[in-house]
């Protein structure tokens, strides 16, 4: 038991906000108060963070391995019996049907520890291909795109505290009032500070109320709405011609696109008025810098890549990236939503942010795991893609972190697919509706206690720390995997690479990372716990710091070849005169990489420096409304209710402040289908049926409803959903889909999903 008072970090979204913990007396549970000294929320919490603790209470959670009995009950077992069964499930598809047949699910909320071993276990101890995560469903479409403009893909370029300084952010489906409540202070102070925030959103959400100019677009016409605003940028002549030659590429492809894309066109395809396009390119033209974020809205499309593609445009053509106080931005959402996608859980990656095609980084991770690098297999499906071949090609999975049965599209599909499985283990630290499914559930240990590294949504590393003893009969993620290598590693002694402390696994990553895109190598645990955080890349062998105050931020063009030498300390006053950010306790000592808080000032992380234009055009979602599906659905959250709801639907307070999932919709829809406020309503599409209250609402487009995803039952949002998904990022189309709306009798139970 400890005593004292431990400074860490909320286990949910991607803000990663500082916390004190206190332990009670009994040494298990903990009190949450204000970390004013952790500059990104300075105290601040949502209702999720202050609650977070009464997921730590066996009352909720698991404390014991379960295993499925004889007779088809989950019944508690031992920790060896439980492991014993998992390395058998999972041994024995590999021996009867190749290592392929064996899947692997992770999470972007697994520590940079976790997601790590979980990608170096699926390829090195279970030897499959088949491995992918949550995160795919998440921000997979801005990284792709990122990736393809920029040559890197790091959320934010940029820390937060830049926001307030800019002239005009365009928030792209983006409801930070909701999903990330302390962040709304920098929106806030950008105003103050006489800067314009413009909300692009079908609905008028708290954040669009905060707005300056609320766009309201038909659901999945963002591409069309940005070429548009390209379009009038053009005719307008507010191009930045020497900034679009000297520092870009493709811009004639780009603008003849664009140029095909009128404003009138685009409103008739958007619902926008020509007027309000107007509007927005003067906002965002007039001062001398300006960002755009986008978060899920635009990026959950079937064409997310060249929508986020189409928003990075507008900011080249203006001269809007890579430059002080101006740039693209993609706002993260889990809370290692940065990290747990540069580690290798994803199906086509190394750590290190390495691509798994390539000679080189497999050689470099090879040889840090002590293997052939042509035992290392390629890459495997994405993660809808993995799900639907569950039962078929994929006949075991091992899943951590992730509640699929609730969060993937066409949800009762992919329920099905899990129940046909030949063997499922579920990691978890409750039983959620996926973990049910499982042949053995192994309980684990969570966030406060346990130590383990989280990289934020601005590509700042943290230290989240231990402040309680777990309870008995819980293991951490670590452990599970180091255990299971011993038993699957048929006397390779694989147990080895897999260590259970945390710090340990952290060294080794630093070394995978070396010299790659997302570079740790610089970071150490006590660096963090001095610093406050510390932005990647921040290679161990970079220039050694000025040091001392004054000392600006790096400003590096980042990636596979910038990131190693070509760093070069930025002006501080370019950087708006911030000098260092304020971290706790000061620099790094000099000889050490200091992190890179602002990217591509210099150069951007391509080979030739410039980043690229898309050259992309407007296409329909992939479920146009129809006779029979007239109405579009799209989906998303409420504050009170976190993803799949494993977590927080067992929080009694959040439970009271969001009991259970509704169809919000205009009045106009609601008098035709006759439905009243707070009665049921079904929400019918190609997929299957969901009933929920009506919730009756201005502030929503009449041609348009939407579902919270965060509940199961009949209420479940994914079991309408389309699980189209974009060519190049393989992410599915949570945010529009075709629906009918019928009227339920009250009274009457709901019919339930098919
Ligand atoms: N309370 C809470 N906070 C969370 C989470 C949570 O589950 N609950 N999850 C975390 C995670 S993992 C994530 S990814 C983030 C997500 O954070 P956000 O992206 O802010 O959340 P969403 O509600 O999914 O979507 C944002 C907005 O997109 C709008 N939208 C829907 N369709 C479209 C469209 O076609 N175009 C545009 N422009 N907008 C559209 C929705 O109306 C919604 O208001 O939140 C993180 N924070
Ligand atoms: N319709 C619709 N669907 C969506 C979205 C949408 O906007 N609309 N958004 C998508 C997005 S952005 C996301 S990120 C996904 C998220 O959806 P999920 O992947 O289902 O995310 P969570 O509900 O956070 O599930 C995490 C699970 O891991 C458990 N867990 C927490 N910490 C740990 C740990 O340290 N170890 C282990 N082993 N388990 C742990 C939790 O208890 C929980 O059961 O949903 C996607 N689905
Ligand atoms: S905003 Fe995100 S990180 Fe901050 S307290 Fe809420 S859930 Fe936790
Ligand atoms: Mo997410």
């Amino acid at each position: 038991m400890r005593d004292t008072v431990t400074p860490t970090h909320c286990p949910y979204c991607a803000l990663q906000c500082g916390m004190n913990l206190t332990p009670a007396p009994d040494g298990r549970a903990v009190e949450v108060s204000e970390r004013v000294d952790f500059p990104v929320n300075r105290g601040a919490l949502c209702g999720k963070g202050r609650t977070a603790p009464a997921v730590l209470s066996s009352s909720v959670r698991l404390t014991s391995p379960l295993v499925r009995s004889e007779g088809g009950a989950l019944v508690p077992a031992s920790w060896e019996e439980a492991l014993a069964r998992v390395a058998e499930g999972l041994g024995r598809t590999r021996a009867e049907y190749g290592a392929d047949a064996v899947g692997v699910f992770g999470g972007g909320g697994l520590t940079n520890e976790k997601a790590y071993s979980l990608g170096k276990f699926a390829r090195v101890v279970l030897g499959t291909s088949q491995i992918d995560y949550n995160g795919r469903f998440c921000m997979s479409s801005a990284a792709a795109a990122g990736g393809r403009a920029f040559g890197l893909d790091r959320g934010l370029p940029f820390p937060l505290e830049d926001i307030p300084r800019t002239g005009c952010v365009i928030l792209v489906g983006s409801n930070p009032a909701e999903t990330m409540p302390p962040s709304l202070r920098y929106f806030t102070e950008l105003r103050e500070n006489g800067g314009t925030l413009i909300v692009v959103d079908p609905r008028r959400t708290k954040t669009a109320e905060q707005a300056d100019l609320h766009l309201a677009p038909r659901p999945g016409t963002d591409l069309a709405l940005a070429l548009g605003l390209l379009h009038l940028i053009v005719a307008e002549g507010r191009t930045d011609e020497a900034y679009i030659r000297e520092r870009t590429s493709g811009w004639e492809e780009t603008r003849a696109a664009a140029m095909a894309h009128w404003p009138e066109y685009v409103e008739r395809i958007t619902g926008v008025p020509v007027p309000e396009l107007r509007e927005v390119v003067r906002m965002f033209c007039e001062p001398e810098a300006a960002m755009v974020l986008t978060a899920r809205g635009p990026e959950q499309q079937s064409k997310g890549t060249d929508t986020v593609g189409a928003w990075i445009n507008l900011c080249l053509a203006t001269g809007r990236a890579g430059r002080p106080l101006s740039g693209y931005g993609c706002l993260t959402g889990q809370g290692n939503g940065q990290g747990g996608r540069e580690h290798g859980q994803k199906a086509d990656q190394l750590p290190g942010y390495r691509k798994l095609t390539d000679p080189v980084a497999r050689a470099h991770v090879a040889e840090v795991w002590g293997v052939d690098p042509d035992s290392l297999p390629g890459p495997g499906r994405s993660a809808y893609e993995l799900l639907d071949a569950l039962g078929t090609d994929i006949r075991s999975l091992l899943l951590m972190g992730s509640n699929p049965v609730v969060s993937a599209p066409r949800a009762a599909h992919v329920e099905e697919r899990i129940r046909s499985l030949d063997f499922l283990a579920v990691c978890d630290v409750v039983l959620s509706e996926t973990a049910v499914l499982a042949d053995v559930v192994l309980p684990v240990t969570q966030w406060a206690e346990e130590t383990g590294t989280t990289t934020n949504l601005e590509g700042r590393v943290l230290l989240r720390r231990r402040a309680i003893t777990p309870p008995e009969g819980v293991r951490s993620d670590l452990e599970v995997m180091h255990e299971l290598a011993a038993r699957l590693g048929g006397g390779r002694n694989l147990e080895k690479g897999f260590p259970t402390d945390p710090e340990e696994v952290f060294e080794e990553l630093r070394r995978a990372s070396a010299g790659g895109p997302a570079d740790y190598s610089g970071i150490t645990y006590r660096r963090l716990a001095e610093e406050n955080g510390v932005f990647w890349p921040c290679p161990a062998d970079g220039p050694p710091a000025a040091g001392g105050t004054g000392t600006g931020p790096r400003s590096v063009g980042g990636g596979g070849h910038a990131a190693r030498g070509a760093a070069e300390l930025d002006d501080p006053t370019r950087a708006g005169g911030t000098g260092r950010l304020d971290t706790a306790d000061g620099a790094p000592a000099p000889g050490v990489h200091p992190g890179t808080p602002r990217l591509f000032h210099d150069r951007f992380a391509t080979e030739d420096g410039r980043a690229r234009f898309a050259p992309v055009s407007h296409r329909a979602v992939a479920e146009e409304p129809d006779d029979e599906y007239p109405v579009l659905l799209t989906t998303g959250r409420v504050v009170a209710q976190y993803q799949s709801g494993a977590q927080t639907r067992r929080v009694d307070e959040l439970n009271a402040a969001a009991p259970g999932p509704f169809v919000e919709l205009h009045p106009r829809l609601a008098e035709r289908l006759g439905a009243a406020e707070g009665e049921p309503v079904a929400v019918v599409s190609r997929r299957g049926r969901a009933v929920a209250p009506a919730r009756i609402t201005t502030a929503i487009r009449p041609d348009t409803v939407f579902m919270p995803f965060h509940w199961a039952g009949e209420g479940r949002a994914n079991t309408l959903t389309n699980p189209a998904l974009d060519p190049v990022s393989r992410m599915p189309e949570f945010k529009a889909c075709a629906v009918r709306l019928e009227a339920v009798e009250a009274g009457r139970p709901a019919p339930s999903s098919p």
